[in-house]
């Protein structure tokens, strides 16, 4: 098929790429917390930091998914929590950064794939988090105040994962989760505005954390996220964008929460994300030929869990954790 204008093309024959290079892309993640002077990934390292605590989670969650976490140093990353904690109970990015609710949830992530949640003062988080809700149920992602609905999904996975939704309001968080969807059945950053793949992820997520998923229009919802798969097999995040191996995760995710991932073309959404390796390096980017970086490996590994790939383990959709640290840590959701 002639490729659209937005798209690109993957090749017939995929060569090496054809399957999943399981053992490369775990030693290009093994390898990229390397940082001594002049080592592969030193600048990229650098220039990061202002996301660090992300990037941990990224990395670590991925080799989780492809069975070889016990080749991270989990001595090393539990100091770099507890350096990142903040008075006010939250986390940062990096050591001296400003708390974030992002950076708080991919602590607590950090966590719970290390059984290490008794290294956290739950207390300090519940009440940083709760501190964060506003009157109309929404969340700022700081004590800046900006708000987005993705903070109302970082706070309801940081207090479901710690067992305390008791101490924000769950409905009010959920009706401004609702509020922020539109007449396309997607959601968008805050009520009005325009529908988008990885909102769609955060609003969905955050509903199916509240067990408000039946507020959701899924057939809506369901037809604008398979819209979004291009003739490549790639899937963006709205009309008119290129595709991209993260947007697989955004879109199957929330087809897999709203129970519609058979609506999607699986065979030819999984040979865009393995074209998307880097058969030398390991690695994902987030289209063919592209250069790799953790945050696309980790959402094409994980795409390709839910995908039904049984070389890595089972994804939960809702948190992008192993469904078995998930089990572990006795939070059940879906
Ligand atoms: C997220 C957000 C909230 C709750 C849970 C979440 N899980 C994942 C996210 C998205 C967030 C994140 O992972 N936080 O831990 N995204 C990023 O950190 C990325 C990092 C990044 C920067 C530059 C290049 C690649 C990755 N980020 C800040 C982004 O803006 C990326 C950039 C990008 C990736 N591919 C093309 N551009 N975009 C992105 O994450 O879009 C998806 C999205 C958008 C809004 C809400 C949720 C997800
Ligand atoms: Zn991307």
């Amino acid at each position: 098929m002639a490729k659209a204008i937005n798209d690109v093309s993957v090749p017939e024959d995929l060569g090496l790429r054809e399957k999943l290079l399981l053992e490369k892309h775990a030693d290009y993640l093994a390898t990229y917390g390397n940082t001594e002077e002049g080592s592969e990934h030193a600048y990229e390292y650098c220039v990061t930091e202002y996301l660090r605590m992300s990037g941990v989670y990224w990395g670590l969650t991925c080799m989780s998914l492809l069975g070889q976490l016990d080749r991270m140093n989990r001595v090393e990353v539990v100091s770099f929590i507890r350096k990142c904690r903040c008075d006010n109970g939250g986390y940062s990015a990096s050591p001296g950064h400003d708390s974030h609710l992002l950076y708080t949830l991919s602590a607590i992530q950090i966590c719970c794939l290390y059984d290490a949640v008794t290294e956290l003062d739950v207390d300090g988080i519940v009440e940083y988090v709760a501190a964060l809700q506003r009157e109309d149920g929404s969340f700022s992602g700081d004590q800046w105040g900006e708000v987005d609905s993705r903070f109302s999904f970082c706070a309801l996975a940081c207090v479901t994962l710690l067992h305390r939704q008791d101490a924000i309001d769950v409905r009010s968080a959920a009706d401004f989760v609702v509020r922020c969807m539109n007449f396309d059945g997607g959601f968008g950053v805050v009520p009005g505005s325009e529908s988008h793949s990885g909102q769609v992820f955060c609003c969905v997520g955050a509903l199916a954390l509240a067990n408000q998923l039946d507020s959701i229009d899924a057939d809506t919802l369901g037809w604008w996220l398979c819209e979004r798969q291009l003739p490549s097999g790639g899937l963006n995040g709205r009309p008119e964008k290129l595709p991209d191996v993260c947007y697989s995760w955004w879109v199957l995710s929330s087809l897999a929460m709203i129970k519609r991932l058979h609506w999607i073309d699986k065979d030819k959404l999984r040979r865009y994300i393995l074209a998307c390796q880097d058969d030398e390096t390991g690695g994902f980017a987030d289209r063919p030929g592209n250069i790799v970086d953790p945050f696309h490996t980790l959402f094409g590994v994980a795409s390709l869990s839910l995908l039904g790939d049984t070389s890595v383990e089972k994804v939960n959709p809702v948190l992008c954790m192993p469904q078995s640290v998930l089990d572990r840590a006795n939070v059940y959701l879906l």
